[in-house]
């Protein structure tokens, strides 16, 4: 009977679903990733009521959400079902698109198991289950976004196939992570990628050099964006409902008119852009 492998190798040698998802692991979580977990939700905590859009505080603490450490997927997930029909899936960190997309298209949310070093709390480049959980989740509370992220996903797949998923994934880019909301009480985020920071929280809405576009998807699919710092420019919806209806017409005559003209540099101002004040 030959030795057992030690652990590492049996991990190692756990086959790769084709679909990359994976245990949470919850059980594994140590205090020090429960800690940075308590340490970023109660700093967003703090920050967010006035900043972040009603809807998003509806789902964060509708889902129970809290700030005592790591949540268990399969506890949200059940609370989740309930409100919109979507899932939490643990995934080992970004997965190829196709299987992004097809994920998304089922109405399952992939996020990432592990959480962000203490040394790591203001930036990483990689979304951790911070960003995911805190970030994501929650809007997925709302049925009408839960119903463009199902749309967002189906229109991924057709993308891939066009050749377009540069266009479409600055789509997902400028609303999904970095979109603004405008209110009756002025602009609020529900962008996942800024909720789930607390320097973006600050500059999205306060700081005077990012341009505030009004939402336009050909305009959108135009413009480059960075991944590495503050955006320099965020485009504003009026509703979840202007958004989730954008994505109704097909988008291979946006991508074919849009084939023939050049991409926008982040910040650049364009005669026709209707800019939103913060
Ligand atoms: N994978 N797990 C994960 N999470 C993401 O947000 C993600 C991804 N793969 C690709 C991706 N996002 C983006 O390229 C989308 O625009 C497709
Ligand atoms: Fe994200």
């Amino acid at each position: 009977m030959s030795e057992a492998a030690p652990l590492a190798e049996t991990a190692a040698a756990a086959p790769q679903r084709s679909d990359y998802v994976v245990g949470q692991g919850w059980a594994a979580y140590d205090g020090r990733q429960h800690a940075v977990w308590r340490h970023l939700f109660e700093r967003q905590s703090r920050l967010l009521p006035g900043r972040a859009c009603s809807q998003y505080l509806d789902g964060l603490s509708r889902l129970g959400v809290a700030a005592d450490g790591i949540p268990d997927f399969a506890r949200l997930s059940d609370i989740l079902e309930r409100a919109t029909g979507w899932r939490i899936v643990a995934v080992p960190g970004l997965v190829p698109d196709d299987v992004f997309f097809h994920h998304l298209a089922a109405r399952r949310f992939p996020a990432t198991n592990w959480i962000r070093r203490p040394e790591q709390l203001d930036y990483l480049q990689e979304p951790d289950l911070f960003h995911d959980v805190f970030g994501h989740v929650p809007m997925l509370m709302h049925a009408v976004f839960a119903d463009y992220l199902q749309a967002y996903g189906k229109g991924g797949l057709k993308a891939l196939n066009l050749g377009a998923l540069q266009k479409l994934s600055r789509l997902y880019w400028y609303t999904v992570e970095f979109g603004l909301l405008r209110t009756g009480e002025g602009l609020r985020i529900y962008g996942s990628g800024i909720v789930s920071s607390y320097g973006e929280t600050l500059y999205c809405l306060e700081d005077p050099r990012p341009k505030r576009l009004a939402f336009d998807v050909p305009r959108i699919m135009r413009t480059r964006y960075r991944i590495d710092d503050f955006q320099e420019n965020y485009f504003v919806i009026d509703s979840f409902e202007q958004l989730f209806d954008a994505t109704r017409p097909d988008f291979t005559a946006y991508y074919r008119l849009l084939a023939h003209m050049a991409d926008i540099r982040p910040g650049e101002l364009l005669p026709g852009d209707r800019t939103i004040a913060a």
